[in-house]
């Protein structure tokens, strides 16, 4: 996937994720926000052929490399494609459970069980300053830590693999819960694909973004 991004369809319709999350909220999250970010993502790269053909994770891992006038621009839109698109693809409707296997046996060795995780995650979300997000990360031998990154910053640069993220930032929960982030964060707990997340897990011995 390189320039022209395009938005990547929802593996569900609007309404999947109700009653947690509401069909509006999804469907503004995906159709403008994330709409906005991949068109202001292609904008950034319109003029700058020497970069069109990096992939999404090759532009974020090697910000610094950009010209300077397209950094921020990348840094902020190429981000929200890529969180989003993870987001996305971690959500089921009803969720899908966390069954045997190296994710639980990780987790459980890591915070004692899931519930106790989930309660760590949650406490991340909240701690987050403004829009951001709260990550499930592994590093390349499988060990497994909470993140953070303000605004649309991905965990990209810190060469980490991504299992789950939380989106913080006021445009997921608004419209339904008004300014009670818990309140979409424990929604939002029914809703994670332990499934896809096990996949994602799966991938952390390889994952390697400076060769991206
Ligand atoms: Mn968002």
């Amino acid at each position: 996937m390189h320039y022209p991004f395009k938005l990547q369809p929802l593996p569900y319709p609007y309404d999947a994720m109700e009653p947690f999350i509401d069909a509006k909220t999804m469907e503004i999250h995906h159709s403008k926000h994330v709409q906005t970010y991949v068109d202001n993502l292609n904008n950034a790269l319109k003029n700058q052929p020497d970069y069109q053909s990096w992939s999404l994770e090759k532009l974020l891992y090697n910000l610094d490399k950009l010209p300077q006038e397209i950094q921020a621009a990348v840094r902020n839109n190429g981000g929200g494609v890529y969180n989003h698109n993870l987001y996305f693809n971690i959500m089921a409707p009803g969720g899908k459970p966390l069954a045997e296997g190296p994710l639980k046996a990780a987790i459980d060795s890591t915070w004692g069980n899931l519930d106790e995780f989930l309660a760590q995650l949650k406490a991340a979300g909240l701690s987050v300053f403004g829009s951001g997000w709260a990550w499930l990360v592994s590093d390349s031998l499988g060990n497994l830590s909470i993140f953070k990154t303000p605004n649309q910053d991905t965990q990209i640069p810190a060469n980490l693999t991504p299992i789950i993220n939380l989106d913080v930032w006021e445009h997921a929960y608004y419209l339904k819960v008004q300014n009670r982030r818990a309140d979409y964060i424990d929604n939002w707990f029914n809703v994670i694909d332990w499934e896809a997340a096990a996949k994602n897990y799966a991938k952390h011995a390889e994952t390697d973004f400076s060769k991206a």
